[in-house]
């Protein structure tokens, strides 16, 4: 384990010039970055990769709050693939200090896993978040004291948080070439801040408020078609990165929130492979301003 002193309380770095969380430095990752839930995802997505330069394995590096970054080619263009885990805080970490160690335009695409809640999106079918996504909010302010007197309501909605159109093109145009174009649709994501609570699933332990927020979901925007937990974050950033980062995101479906179906391993599996090297095309044949220039807005 890495053991050196971290300096700058406002973003903090090491004496490598290592960010904190996701333990990487400038020449380490790519400008292309493909985010990920999970490391196994990761892992079979790597697989896919050319070493960053001839003779030499892929980069790897898992930090010690379990990040793992993966830097290597893609039709001969750089690209990372980062484990970003679940939530909003951590996709904020993965697109955050990512940005810090990289120069020039950036692109992310999210390749995750979702709910349906209408078509086009069925099960086994990948949802290209275009327009973009919305986010859900558990309201605290709503289970306290004078919440109810108040009548404040249990979640807010946002409104749609667009995704970058040429981005969310080439990726619909690639999972097209790969998965069929009957494998492929778009529609209006909405990310949530719970798996539980804010994504309408109910247990008896909570008291969640929840038995209309699905139906309140469609009142708000009724063509919403997806329901996970990292995209409008994601887009949220890329949407104040001052013009510096491009981002959509293509979300597997493997539950039916109608009907309650879930996809099985095998095909979820095969799904990812193929999605997955969607998105690494997307990411490749993307052109990007990487002259764009020093970014000015972190401590590094
Ligand atoms: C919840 O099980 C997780 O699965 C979905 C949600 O967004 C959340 O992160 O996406 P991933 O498969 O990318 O993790």
């Amino acid at each position: 384990p890495r053991k050196t002193d971290i300096s700058d309380a406002n973003f903090p770095v090491d004496s490598e010039g290592r960010t904190y969380h996701l333990g990487t430095r400038r020449g380490e990752v790519a400008n292309r970055i493909l985010s990920v839930g999970s490391e196994k995802r990761a892992l079979m997505l790597a697989e896919y990769l050319q070493p960053p330069a001839p003779g030499r394995g892929l980069f790897m590096l898992e930090s010690s709050r379990g990040f793992l970054t993966i830097t290597g080619r893609y039709l001969d263009v750089p690209l990372s693939i980062i484990v970003t885990h679940m939530g909003l805080a951590n996709a904020d970490f993965v697109v955050r200090e990512s940005r810090a160690v990289v120069d020039g335009e950036m692109a992310f695409i999210r390749l995750g896993t979702c709910g349906a809640l209408q078509p086009p999106a069925r099960l086994g079918s990948l949802v290209v978040a275009d327009p973009g996504a919305i986010l859900i909010r558990r309201n605290p302010d709503a289970f306290g004291p004078e919440g109810e007197a108040l009548g404040l309501p249990p979640y807010t909605f946002s409104q749609p948080i667009p995704s970058d159109p040429v981005l969310s093109l080439a990726l619909q145009l690639e999972a097209a070439r790969l998965l069929g174009p009957e494998g492929v649709c778009s529609g209006l994501n909405a990310t949530a801040d719970s798996f539980y609570c804010s994504q309408g699933r109910r247990t008896a332990w909570f008291d969640d408020r929840n038995e209309n927020l699905l139906a309140d979901l469609l009142t708000h925007q009724p063509s919403t078609v997806t329901l996970e937990m990292e995209t409008a974050q994601l887009l949220d950033l890329a949407r104040c990165s001052r013009g510096s980062i491009r981002a959509s995101a293509g979300v597997i479906v493997l539950a039916d929130r109608q009907s309650n179906d879930f996809l099985g391993a095998e095909r979820i599996e095969q799904l990812e492979r193929l999605a997955g090297q969607a998105c690494l095309a997307a990411l490749a044949r993307t052109q990007l301003e990487d002259a764009w220039g020093a970014h000015n807005g972190s401590g590094t």
